[in-house]
């Protein structure tokens, strides 16, 4: 698929956000998220841009509401900076495999990458499960020395996925945050290799866009330092030189049964955004976060309250 084709077929229309145009010299970073992600996507933003500046946003997305467009929109004007959300038609993933944590919005990486060909050499991609901490400079221009995309190896990786999968390159990496060189993807033609993939084998990959990528770019990735991609830990304390922090573990942070005994940067972070006053999520969705309700509750000290989501969590148990 060329990128008219994917112009006219998968991007149903563009909205500007924030102000002006992109610049020369600015850090493009895109992110591809559903309309659950928007509140974690613009708690994302606000950090990336308290740490940076002449940053431009490719927000792919197949709905967003009005609201959270407003307030994307008010936060970029906030820190001078621009924006596009590309409303993406989600017709051509409705097929590929899903899981209740990662949505089809997974697969919206590669419209960006291939979208964004010929507007510019390089596309940090990343997740919106994420807090930055630094300024992304510094990586969004390090030497690739020649490879097509750049990476962190993936930590939480499963015994025998490699061989599952078929890998045999040189390392696995997370695709939470991925430094695309947009030139070299066109030119491997990898929009076409991914969808196809996934078409034809669906059953083979076990996370989806991350395994296909990985099978892509074998061979091919630039090591980068753990520090661009930290997974979360509970004590919510990083080493000092981390830029960006991963909420790769469940509970995500905007979940009432979230539990940290440190800072909590994240609810930090939240309280100094455009996000606010939109409540994190209090409604325990199956049998799992029912238990980590009533867990987190206790722990937090409010005894009566974990005891009473114990009990429902007992209740669904037996039923
Ligand atoms: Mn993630």
């Amino acid at each position: 698929m060329n990128y008219k084709e994917i112009k006219q077929s998968i991007i149903v229309r563009t909205e500007k956000l924030g102000i002006g145009n992109c610049e020369e010299n600015v850090i493009h970073i895109a992110f591809g998220i559903d309309k659950n992600y928007a509140c974690p996507l613009g708690i994302m933003i606000t950090s990336i841009l308290e740490h940076n500046s002449n940053v431009c946003f490719h927000i792919f997305a197949d709905e967003l509401s009005i609201e959270d467009v407003s307030r994307l929109d008010k936060t970029m004007k906030k820190f001078n900076c621009t924006g596009t959300w590309y409303q993406v038609n989600p017709s051509l993933f409705e097929e590929f495999p899903t899981t209740l944590g990662w949505s089809m919005a997974m697969y919206f990486r590669f419209v960006a990458v291939q979208f964004l060909y010929g507007k510019i050499k390089r596309l940090l991609y990343m997740d919106s499960d994420m807090l930055c901490i630094d300024e992304l400079h510094t990586l969004y221009n390090i030497d690739m020395e020649g490879k097509a995309i750049a990476g962190v190896r993936d930590k939480g990786l499963p015994e025998g996925r490699l061989e599952r999968i078929g890998h045999k390159g040189d390392g696995y990496f997370n695709s939470g945050m991925l430094l695309f060189d947009v030139e070299e993807w066109k030119r491997m033609d990898l929009f076409s290799r991914a969808i196809n993939m996934l078409k034809n084998e669906p059953n083979r990959f076990e996370a989806y866009d991350q395994d296909v990528l990985n099978l892509l770019y074998q061979d091919n990735v630039f090591w980068l330092p753990i520090k661009y991609n930290q997974d979360n830990n509970e004590s919510d304390v990083y080493p000092s030189d981390t830029t960006i922090i991963h909420y790769t573990s469940t509970p995500k942070p905007w979940f009432a049964w979230y539990y940290t005994d440190g800072p909590n940067l994240y609810a930090q972070q939240k309280a100094r955004s455009c996000w606010k006053d939109v409540p994190i999520i209090t409604q325990p969705r199956n049998t799992r976060e029912y238990r980590l309700m009533a867990r987190t509750m206790w722990r937090k000290g409010s005894y009566w309250l974990g005891i009473s989501w114990y009990m429902q969590y007992l209740i669904r148990k037996i039923k």
